[in-house]
C-alpha cells in the first residue's frame, strides 16, 4: 500500500485511536484498498454486484425469493471451531478450565505472522457496528476489519452497521477491535483469538459464521461477558421473548439452551389453536444473545444486541417455525443450503414438497452421497422481517425480565419443568445444566455434557468467577427474576419424546408466569418446585400415564446420583469455585437423603 490509508470521514479527536489502529492493520496486512463501510443501500448493492460477478453469491429465484442469495463456503469451513478458539488472558487461571488459553504475547505473535501481508490484492473493509439499539445505554460498539465482502453483507444484517455506529464511536471513544481475514481457508492456519483485557479479537483462516462475523459470539458473548463482569451486567447465550396473555399483560422471558436445542423456534413460537383464540401472543426480542443489567427499580432489563438471525436451516419448516419461514421469503442470505431446479433454497426438513437438484457443495444432489444442505447450513436475515418481531426489541431501555429459563436435552431423569427455590439455587441449576449426547458420531450415546448457562463455548473468563458474578446479583436491593429449568426432550421407555414441544411449550411458559404472579400451584421437592400435572393447562394434549409420571415426577435415587455428579463437576474448577455454590449443592444433597 503506497497511498495514505483513508481515515474515518468525520475525523475528530475521539476517532484518532480508530484511525491509528486502521493504519496499523493496513501496514501489517497490506491491502490494495481500504473501504470504510457506511452501511448504505448503495454500498450494499455494489458489494452484492461484485460478489455475484465473482461467484461469492449466487442470486436465487427472484420470483419466489426476491433479493436473496446463496453462498457456498469452503467445504472445510462450515462451523465454529472450538478447538482453535482461544481466550488470551495474562494469567491462565483467568481464562479457566472452560477455555483454551494462550499467553497474549505468544498469541499476538502467532496470529500476526499469519496476518502479515495477507490482504495483498484484496480490499480491506472497515465495519463500524453497534451491538444493540443505536441509542441504548446498554449497547456497545465495535469495529471489524475484514477482507471478506460476504462478512460485510452479513454484518449489515446482524448488527446496526455503518455511519450511525461510527457516530456513536466518535461520541464514546471506546470500541471493541476485531481483525479478521479469511486467509487461505486452511484449517491448519486458522485461529480465533480473544484478548478480553485489550477488548480485541483476531480471527484468521475462516470465513464462516461465528468465526468471521465477529460481532456475534466473539464480541457479544466472549468479550462482552468479560466486560459485563467488571461493569455489573450479564452477557448471556439466551433468547428473549415476550408473552402476552388475553388480558393484554406482557411478561418477558430470557432462556438459555445449548446450541441445537431449538432456541430460534422457541423465540418465534406460535401459540396452539386454543391459546390463539383466547388472545395469547408471543413476540420475539432475540433468538440467541441477551445483555441484561439491573435498572433503577432493581429489575433486570434486557436487550438483544443483534439485529438479525443467523439461524440453522435444516429442520426449519412451516410446522416447526412458520415465523422463520416467513422471514426467509426475501432479502436473505443462505449459506450452504441445496437448491431446486428453479433455483429456490432447499434443506432437509423444509417440508415444502420440492426436491433439490444441487447440493451445498454445488454438485448434483445424490441422497446416498451427502445431504442437500449441510447440517450447519444457515440463513442470515433481518429481525425486522420476522412477523413476531417485538417493537420492544428497539426500546433503548430494554425489556424487564420476569423469568430466566435454563434447559438441556435430557432423555431421562429431568422433568418437563421445575422452579428454583431462590437465586442461589437457580445459579446452581444453570451451572449444572447440560445435555446427554445423542449422535453416534460423538462416541458414547447418553453421556452427560455439562454446559453451564449454555455458555461453555462462549464465556470469556473462568467459569468459577462467572458463577460468582451471577451470585453477586442477589445483593438485597435487586428484584431478580425467578429461575426455571425445562426439558422438552424427556423420552419414554420406547425411546419416543413424551412432550409434544413446539407451540405447546407455551403451556409451560404460562405456568412460569403464573408462578411469577403467585397464582400457579406447585409441589415442593428437593430439586425445586414442580407443577403437578393439574397445575398446567393440558387441554388438548394427550398424555399417557408414563408421560405424566415422567414429565411431572421427581425420582429421588436418580437425583441423588445426579447431585453427586454435579458436586464432582463443581470441584473441577478448584478453589475459585464460590463457596456459596458448593454449599448450595451440599444443601440439596442433604435434602435428598
Ligand atoms: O457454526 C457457526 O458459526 C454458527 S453457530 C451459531 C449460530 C447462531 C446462533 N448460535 C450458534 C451457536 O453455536 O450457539
Ligand atoms: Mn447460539
Amino acid at each position: 500500500m503506497s497511498e495514505a490509508v483513508p481515515v474515518a470521514a468525520t475525523a475528530g479527536s475521539k476517532l484518532q485511536a480508530l484511525n491509528a489502529w486502521v493504519a496499523e492493520v493496513a501496514a501489517l496486512t497490506r491491502p490494495d484498498r481500504v473501504h470504510w463501510c457506511d452501511g448504505s443501500d448503495a454500498e450494499n448493492a455494489e458489494l452484492v454486484r461484485r460478489m455475484e460477478a465473482d461467484g461469492t453469491l449466487i442470486r436465487l429465484n427472484e420470483q419466489t425469493h426476491p433479493n436473496s442469495f446463496l453462498h457456498r463456503s469452503d467445504p472445510d469451513d462450515v462451523a465454529r471451531v472450538e478447538h482453535l478458539t482461544f481466550v488470551c488472558t495474562p494469567e491462565r487461571d483467568d481464562a479457566g478450565p472452560n477455555n483454551h488459553w494462550m499467553a497474549p504475547a505468544e498469541a499476538h505473535a502467532k496470529i500476526d505472522a499469519l496476518f502479515d501481508g495477507c490482504m495483498e490484492g484484496r480490499t480491506m473493509y472497515v465495519i463500524p457496528y453497534c451491538m444493540g439499539p443505536i441509542d441504548s445505554p446498554l449497547s456497545r460498539c465495535g469495529v471489524e476489519i475484514t477482507d471478506s465482502p460476504y462478512v460485510v453483507a452479513n454484518m449489515r444484517i446482524m448488527t446496526r452497521m455503518g455511519a450511525p455506529a461510527l457516530a456513536r464511536i466518535e461520541k464514546e471513544g471506546s470500541f471493541v477491535k476485531g481483525l479478521h481475514s479469511t486467509g487461505e481457508l486452511d484449517p491448519n492456519r486458522r485461529f480465533i483469538m480473544h484478548f478480553p483485557a485489550e477488548l480485541t479479537i483476531k480471527s484468521y483462516g475462516s470465513g464462516y459464521g461465528g468465526n468471521a462475523l465477529l460481532g456475534k459470539k466473539c464480541h457479544a458473548l466472549r468479550i462482552a461477558s468479560y466486560q459485563a463482569r467488571s461493569e455489573g451486567w450479564l452477557a448471556e447465550h439466551m433468547l428473549i421473548l415476550g408473552i402476552t396473555n388475553p388480558q393484554g399483560e406482557t411478561h418477558h422471558i430470557a432462556a438459555a439452551f445449548p446450541s441445537a436445542c431449538g432456541k430460534t423456534n422457541l423465540a418465534m413460537l406460535i401459540p396452539p389453536e386454543g391459546y390463539l383464540k383466547d388472545g395469547w401472543k408471543i413476540t420475539t426480542v432475540g433468538d440467541d444473545i441477551c445483555w441484561m443489567r439491573p435498572g433503577k427499580d432493581g429489575r433486570l432489563y434486557a436487550i438483544n444486541p443483534e439485529a438479525g438471525f443467523f439461524g440453522v436451516a435444516p429442520g426449519t419448516s412451516k410446522k416447526s417455525n412458520p415465523n422463520a419461514l416467513a422471514c426467509l421469503q426475501r432479502d436473505a442470505i443462505f449459506t450452504n443450503v441445496g437448491v431446486t431446479a428453479d433455483n429456490q433454497p432447499w434443506w432437509e426438513g423444509i417440508g415444502n414438497g420440492l426436491t433439490p437438484v444441487t447440493d451445498w457443495r454445488g454438485e448434483p444432489y445424490d441422497a446416498d452421497k451427502r445431504p442437500a444442505a449441510h447440517p450447519n447450513s444457515r440463513f442470515t436475515v433481518s429481525a425486522r422481517s420476522c412477523p413476531s418481531y417485538s417493537p420492544e426489541a428497539e426500546n433503548p431501555e430494554g425489556v424487564p425480565i420476569s423469568a430466566i429459563v435454563f434447559g438441556g436435552r435430557r432423555a431421562s431423569l429431568v422433568p418437563l419443568v421445575f422452579e428454583a427455590r431462590d437465586w442461589t439455587h437457580g445459579v446452581l441449576v444453570g451451572a449444572a445444566m447440560g445435555s446427554e449426547t445423542t449422535a453416534a458420531a460423538t462416541g458414547a450415546v447418553g453421556v452427560m455434557r455439562r454446559d453451564p448457562m449454555a455458555m461453555k463455548p462462549f464465556c470469556g473468563y473462568n467459569f468459577a468467577d462467572y458463577f460468582s458474578h451471577w451470585l453477586s446479583f442477589d445483593n438485597g436491593s435487586n428484584k431478580l427474576p425467578k429461575i426455571f429449568h425445562v426439558n422438552w426432550f424427556r423420552k419414554g421407555d420406547d425411546g419416543t419424546f413424551l412432550w409434544p414441544g413446539f407451540g405447546d411449550n407455551l403451556r409451560v411458559l404460562e405456568w412460569m408466569i403464573g408462578r411469577v404472579k403467585g397464582e400457579a400451584g406447585a409441589v415442593e421437592t428437593p430439586i425445586g418446585n414442580l407443577p403437578a400435572a393439574g397445575d398446567l393447562n393440558l387441554d388438548g394434549v394427550e398424555l399417557g400415564e408414563e408421560a405424566r409420571a415422567k414429565l411431572f415426577g421427581f425420582e429421588r435415587d436418580g437425583w441423588k446420583a445426579e447431585f453427586d455428579s454435579i458436586g464432582e463437576y463443581l470441584d473441577t474448577y478448584g478453589p475459585r469455585m464460590p463457596q456459596a455454590l458448593k454449599d448450595e449443592q451440599r444443601r440439596v444433597v442433604e435434602s435428598l437423603d
